[in-house]
């Protein structure tokens, strides 16, 4: 199951079981363990002294008595003495800990907030990435809920260098929206219309193109077609391919489960099945983008796939040319791409 961002304060996430960034007494402190120690209530603080303390990257369970969630699970991050100490590994540690012991009580969703990212001087950036890669590992094996819950202002927890580079490509090709089309957004059903409208026109012109192309072609050069592109024969069987069709036919064509295709997506379980079980569901936006995402689609596949959902991708959308940044870079993974979502303020893929 899937991977949130979330901004939010982490007292007040109902979650089966909230991570609190802690020290080796376990017995509270500034940050993100005084906050939660404060909103949990003095009961917290007697249970925490029966557990002797906990060693950096390892873990411990308590209830949560006051807060929202049922149990506070309790880790210790290193602290940052320049990255050369085992920091990123044994960072990674409490994520996997904690989660391992999350798994162990049977607890469905767990929130983290960034450990060590605080008082511990973990560069922030560093700090999301071993996050996000430990959570993204485990969640390739089980199934859970996590959030991770992001204080900071967005824009510091990213790469300079990523995000320079995605803000680049956003400035080269942002298209300021059309004042007709802005009054089309917000997914109401004259903007879904038009948008299917300009999407099947797109399609149109596809063909038209590819009609051209093959008689204009000398055979051996339509024999050889780059890969990411389709052929007319394909184009012109598929026309009728519904979304769910689609998805389910890219899924055999890549070799995968639809266990590594969900998660992969960031999708839960139960919405694949709801799909995979409908050949006519609608999907939103960033659930087809989610799956394009998991098939390892081209811009090409992409496109077509959102078409079968009545959308297109828009360079009137930030998020749109952060995602087709991505899938233009060769970088699939799910959990970078919303990571850089989040950085610039959009809606993230999957649930
Ligand atoms: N909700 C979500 N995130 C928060 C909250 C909140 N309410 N408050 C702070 N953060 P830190 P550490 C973020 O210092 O670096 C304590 O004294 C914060 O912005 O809480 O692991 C312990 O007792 C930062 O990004 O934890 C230890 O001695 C992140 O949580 C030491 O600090 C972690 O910051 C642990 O230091």
């Amino acid at each position: 199951m899937p991977l949130k961002l979330i901004r939010d304060d982490i007292t007040r996430v109902k979650v089966d079981a909230i991570v609190n960034a802690a020290n080796e007494t376990l017995l509270g402190g500034g940050g993100v363990d005084g906050a939660i120690h404060r909103a949990a209530g003095p009961e917290l603080l007697e249970e925490c002294r029966g557990l002797g303390g906990c060693q950096v990257g390892q873990a411990k369970i308590t209830k949560g008595y006051q807060l929202p969630a049922r149990h506070v699970i309790h880790t210790v991050g290193p602290v940052w003495q320049g990255g050369n100490q085992g920091e990123a590994a044994l960072l990674k540690a409490c994520y996997r800990n904690s989660l391992e012991l999350a798994r162990e009580h049977g607890l469905e969703s767990v929130a983290f907030p960034l450990i060590s990212a605080g008082a511990f001087g973990y560069p922030k950036d560093q700090a999301l990435q071993v996050a996000i890669a430990a959570i993204g590992e485990f969640l390739l094996q089980h199934d859970m809920k996590v959030s991770l819950v992001v204080f900071d202002k967005a824009a510091f927890i990213l790469s300079k260098k990523l995000f320079s580079s995605i803000t680049q490509y956003i400035d080269d090709r942002y298209i300021e929206e059309h004042p007709v089309a802005r009054t089309s957004r917000g997914g109401d059903r004259q903007g879904l219309r038009e948008r299917y409208a300009a999407a099947e026109k797109r399609l149109a012109y596809e063909i038209d193109q590819l009609q051209d192309a093959a008689m204009e072609a000398p055979v051996e050069e339509s024999l050889q077609e780059p890969k990411t592109k389709r052929s007319l024969e394909e184009v012109v069987n598929q026309v009728d391919e519904t979304f769910s069709q689609m998805l389910l036919r890219k899924i055999d064509e890549k070799g995968l489960t639809d266990s590594q295709t969900y998660k992969r997506a960031n999708i839960d379980r139960k919405l694949f099945s709801k799909i995979r079980n409908d050949i006519h569901y609608k999907p939103s936006k960033p659930t087809v983008l989610a799956f394009a995402i998991a098939l390892e689609l081209s811009l090409d596949e992409t496109n077509d796939m959102l078409l079968r959902a009545g959308f297109a991708l828009s360079r009137s959308s930030r998020a749109d040319l952060i995602v087709q940044y991505f899938i233009e870079e060769e970088n699939y993974n799910i959990f970078h791409i919303n990571e850089a979502l989040f950085a610039f303020e959009q809606p993230t893929l999957g649930v």
